[in-house]
């Protein structure tokens, strides 16, 4: 839908409604947050809640700070985790009570970015699927009216952008990831946003450090296996595939519980080093070279280090209960099988492994 008849839309929709939700991402609430459309409903005067949704995404500390500072009333919601509509439920009652000493209902516009969840909203409160939604930006294009009880109506609206920037149109969800042309750029600026953010998140998500943002998409090109004849990265599935992942929120900037668990520090630069300087790509000959620094690193601590040597990747890892498991998480973290290992240690285990 085009942004012009968006706009037009939801201007009917504040001017329609008596209270109004703007709908931001707890992932990014200062970026979705839409001063024009705050701007709108002021001048007219109308109640105004800001609902920041996707909660399940975010620790609930980042939103608790955030929720301080703002000067409009702020509700944390998982719409799509059903988490804080209780709460949300009884906000619009709050605010539509004044105004239904003066009349028999009152209508509550939903409003704000392409993708924040204005419709899953509804339909969690509504709790049955009364309007339809989507991962794709964009999908709600009229002004949809559901009654929610007698006296409270919503009212959805498609999601506006006031921004002309297309790179961070498409960071921002406004734009679906599969439709883009050139998905490099804004690809190469939502990294950049990232390292400026939380850059552990890169590590934790991909297992890699690199330091420019096109080297970063590179390698998760590799690690994705997004190869073009040629032997090359084709970096333009690797952006759009990371720019999907992103929209859709299958990668955040803080890791679930389930990736915490899996935790670890890089350590072994050194060894790596050496191993490589002297080509050792034998896990047996690593341990007997280096078995006394190896052995002073095994403790509750998961530590790793990964290496490319003559298309064979090193690695070694130590703090697990069991080789398998170190065996494994090594394997998931380069991608890669193990060709050949050696496990050490006694109650804390390591292994070197050779994979491919
Ligand atoms: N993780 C997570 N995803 C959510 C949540 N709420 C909505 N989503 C997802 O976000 C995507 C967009 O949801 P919609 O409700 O269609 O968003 P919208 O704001 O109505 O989007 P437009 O109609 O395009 O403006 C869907 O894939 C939802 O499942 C939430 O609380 N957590
Ligand atoms: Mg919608």
């Amino acid at each position: 839908m085009k942004q012009r008849k968006a706009w037009k839309v939801v201007k009917e929709a504040i001017d329609e409604a008596d209270i109004i939700i703007e709908v931001v991402d707890a992932r990014d609430p200062i970026g979705t947050r839409n001063r024009k459309l705050e701007r709108l409903v002021q001048e007219r005067g109308k109640p105004l809640l800001m609902v920041m949704n996707k909660a399940d995404l975010v620790p609930k500390e980042w939103a608790e700070e955030y929720k301080r500072k703002s000067e409009i009333p702020v509700v944390f919601i998982s719409a799509r985790g059903r988490k804080g509509t209780g709460i949300l439920r009884r906000e619009i009652k709050k605010l539509a009570k004044p105004l239904l000493d003066e009349r028999e209902k009152v209508k509550v516009a939903l409003i704000g970015y392409p993708n924040v969840g204005k419709s899953t909203i509804i339909n969690t409160l509504k709790g049955k699927r009364a309007v339809k939604t989507a991962p794709i930006p964009g999908h709600t294009t009229g002004k949809h009216l559901i009654r929610l009880s007698r006296k409270i109506w919503l009212l959805d609206s498609p999601g506006v952008v006031p921004i002309d920037d297309f790179d961070e149109l498409v960071i921002k969800g406004g734009f679906p990831a599969d439709k883009i042309d050139e998905p490099v750029k804004p690809a190469l600026r939502l990294i950049s946003r990232i390292l400026k953010t939380r850059k552990e998140a890169i590590t934790e998500k991909f297992g890699i450090e690199a330091k420019s943002e096109e080297e970063i998409l590179r390698r998760i090109g590799e690690r994705r296996g997004l190869i073009k004849a040629g032997g090359e990265v084709d970096l333009e599935e690797t952006a759009r595939w990371l720019l999907r992942e992103w929209q859709t929120g299958r990668f955040t900037l803080f890791a679930s519980e389930e990736e915490r668990e899996r935790e670890f520090t890089w350590d072994f630069k050194e060894i790596l080093g050496e191993v490589e300087k002297e080509l050792l790509l034998d896990p047996r000959r690593i341990l007997w070279r280096f078995e006394d620094e190896l052995w002073k690193k095994l403790d509750g601590q998961k530590r790793a280090g990964i290496r490319e040597i003559e298309g064979l990747t090193v690695g070694i890892a130590t703090g697990f209960k069991k080789c398998d498991s170190a065996l494994k998480f090594l394997e998931e973290l380069t991608g890669k099988s193990v060709l050949a290992s050696e496990c050490f240690g006694k109650k804390w285990k390591g292994v070197i492994a050779i994979l491919d």
